[in-house]
C-alpha cells in the first residue's frame, strides 16, 4: 500500500496559521473541528463512541452491519471506493467486504489524521482482494487526487460517514457536498451518515458525558496547541461546554475560560479572554430526513435508498450522482 502524505511542514504550517486567524479574530474565536484528531485526540473519539451516552457510532455500525448487502447491491460496478474521513475504518469492513466477490477492489480513505489513516490500514488489512491506499490530504484535494486516478468506466463509490456532514455549519454541508459533486460523474454514487434530530436531553448527553471524555477530546486541541506550537494555555483555567442550537438545529462544543487570562502563542502572538468567554470549536448538525433529502437534491444528488437505526435516530443514504 502506498501513502499519498502531505508534506509535514505543509500541515504543520497550516495548522498554525489557522489557529493564529481563529484565536485573534475579532468576536467569537474559533478553532477548525478538523484538527482535534491529532493521536490523542483520535484515541479520545475511539472512548467517545464506546460511551452509553454517545450511540451515533455504534447506530451507524449495526446499519452497515445490517445492510451491507443490501446497500451495494444499488452500486454499479465495477467500482473504486474512497472515504472522506475513514477514522479508524471499523464501520467501513462491512461495505468492503460486501463489495469485494472475486473481483479485486481499491480503497482510497483520504485523511488528514496520520494516526487514523495508520489505525484504518491495520483494522482492514485482513480483508482478503482489497488494496488499500491511504491519501494523507484535505478531503477535496485528496478526492480530486482520487477521481484522477480511476480507470475508465469504472464508478466511484465514496463514502462520507459517521455525521462528519453536519460539522459543516450554516449552509457548508451543501456547497461541500457540491464540491464533491464536481468530482463525480453520473453514475457515481456517495454513501452519507447522518445523525438525526432526538431530544434535548439524549442530544446533550452525547457530547456533555459524565466521566468528561468528550471534555478531555476537546480541551486536547488546547493541549495540542502548546505541544505542537509552543502555546502556554493553562487547561485548568478552562472548561468544556456543550449547547445546543436551536436557530441551526446544532450542538456547538465551546471551550469557555474560567477568568480573565492572556495566552501566548510561543513568542509571537497573545490572545486575551474574558472570564466566560468561549471559542467554538465543533458544529455538529442534527438532520431531519427531509433535511438530508433537500441537501441531495440541492447539491446534484438523487436520494437512492436510505437506512435508519430503530434504537438510535441515525440515517444512512445511498446518493447518486445525477
Ligand atoms: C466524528 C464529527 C461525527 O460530531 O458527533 C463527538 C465528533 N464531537 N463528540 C460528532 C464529536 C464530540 C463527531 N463526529
Amino acid at each position: 500500500m502506498t501513502i499519498t502524505a502531505a508534506p509535514a511542514t505543509e500541515s504543520a504550517v497550516s495548522f498554525g496559521l489557522e489557529v493564529r486567524a481563529g484565536l485573534c479574530q475579532a468576536g467569537q474565536k474559533t478553532l477548525p473541528s478538523k484538527y482535534l484528531y491529532d493521536p490523542l485526540g483520535s484515541a479520545l473519539f475511539e472512548a467517545i463512541s464506546l460511551l452509553p451516552e454517545y450511540g451515533l457510532t455504534r447506530a451507524e455500525e449495526r446499519i452497515l452491519r445490517r445492510h451491507a448487502e443490501e446497500i451495494v447491491s444499488h452500486v454499479p460496478r465495477p467500482v473504486l471506493v474512497s472515504e472522506l474521513g475513514s477514522g479508524n475504518g471499523r464501520k467501513t469492513r462491512w461495505i468492503l467486504s460486501a463489495l469485494c466477490g472475486r473481483e479485486p477492489l481499491s480503497y482510497y480513505p483520504i485523511e488528514i489524521s496520520r494516526a487514523a489513516l495508520d489505525s484504518c490500514q491495520s483494522e482492514l488489512s485482513d480483508i482478503e482482494a482489497v488494496s488499500i491506499v491511504g491519501v494523507e490530504r484535505e478531503y477535496l484535494d485528496g478526492l480530486r487526487e482520487v477521481a484522477a486516478l480511476r480507470p475508465e468506466g469504472t464508478h466511484l463509490l465514496v463514502l462520507f460517514l459517521g455525521s462528519t456532514i453536519g460539522n459543516f455549519d450554516g449552509g457548508a454541508d451543501a456547497r461541500f457536498l457540491r464540491d464533491v459533486r464536481r468530482f463525480l460523474l453520473p453514475g457515481d454514487s456517495l454513501l452519507l451518515g447522518a445523525d438525526l434530530i432526538k431530544p434535548l436531553d439524549r442530544m446533550l448527553a452525547a457530547y456533555d458525558d459524565p466521566p468528561g471524555v468528550t471534555a478531555a477530546f476537546n480541551l486536547n486541541l488546547l493541549a495540542r496547541i502548546n505541544r505542537e506550537l509552543g502555546g502556554d494555555f493553562n487547561l485548568r483555567g478552562f472548561e468544556h461546554v456543550a449547547r445546543f442550537n436551536e436557530m441551526t438545529s446544532s450542538i456547538e462544543m465551546h471551550i469557555r475560560s474560567r477568568r480573565e487570562q492572556v495566552v501566548h502563542v510561543r513568542d509571537s502572538y497573545a490572545v486575551a479572554f474574558k472570564e466566560g468567554e468561549t471559542i467554538w470549536t465543533e458544529s455538529c448538525h442534527k438532520y431531519t430526513r427531509e433535511a438530508i433529502a433537500a441537501l441531495a437534491v440541492a447539491s446534484g444528488f438523487r436520494q437512492q435508498a436510505q437506512w435508519m437505526d430503530d434504537e438510535w435516530p441515525f440515517a444512512e443514504t445511498l446518493l447518486l450522482a445525477s
